[in-house]
């Protein structure tokens, strides 16, 4: 059995519901609890042991699920020198940024 590790990083809004769906759908998940690097807000980050042909059924449920969504920032420091940005900037944040891994070795004890 070929299995991968599907990574997914998820708005805390929409990790909710996904969650119900995926278990109602079988998934086995772990959810951790995720900082982004860049606006430096709390958001959730699935790890998913799935069996390769199960993987394309996975990501149309986190499609469905997850929604982009644009968020405005108030000003926070960039760059090297902590420059703060005076004025409040849109950010455009997707609904879902996921990594599809291979497995070398998958064990349950
Ligand atoms: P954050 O790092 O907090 O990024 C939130 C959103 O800010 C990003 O949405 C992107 O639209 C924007 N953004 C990120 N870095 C930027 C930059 N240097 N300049 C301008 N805008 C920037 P997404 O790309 O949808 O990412 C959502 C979250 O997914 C990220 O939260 C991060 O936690 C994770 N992520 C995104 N790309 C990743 C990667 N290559 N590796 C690991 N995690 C990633």
């Amino acid at each position: 059995m070929v299995v991968k590790l599907v990574i997914a990083v998820v708005q805390d809004s929409d990790a909710g519901r996904l969650i119900e769906n995926l278990n109602q759908s079988n998934f086995g998940i772990t959810k951790l609890a995720s900082t982004g690097g860049f606006l430096k807000r709390g958001n959730t980050t699935l790890m998913i042991g799935v069996e390769k042909e199960r993987v394309e059924g996975l990501l149309d449920i986190i499609k469905e699920m997850c929604r982009p969504r644009k968020q405005i920032v108030t000003p926070f420091p960039i760059g090297p020198a902590d420059v703060f940005v005076p004025y409040p900037v849109e950010v455009s944040i997707g609904g879902a940024t996921i990594f599809v891994v291979d497995v070398e070795r998958f064990e349950k004890i």
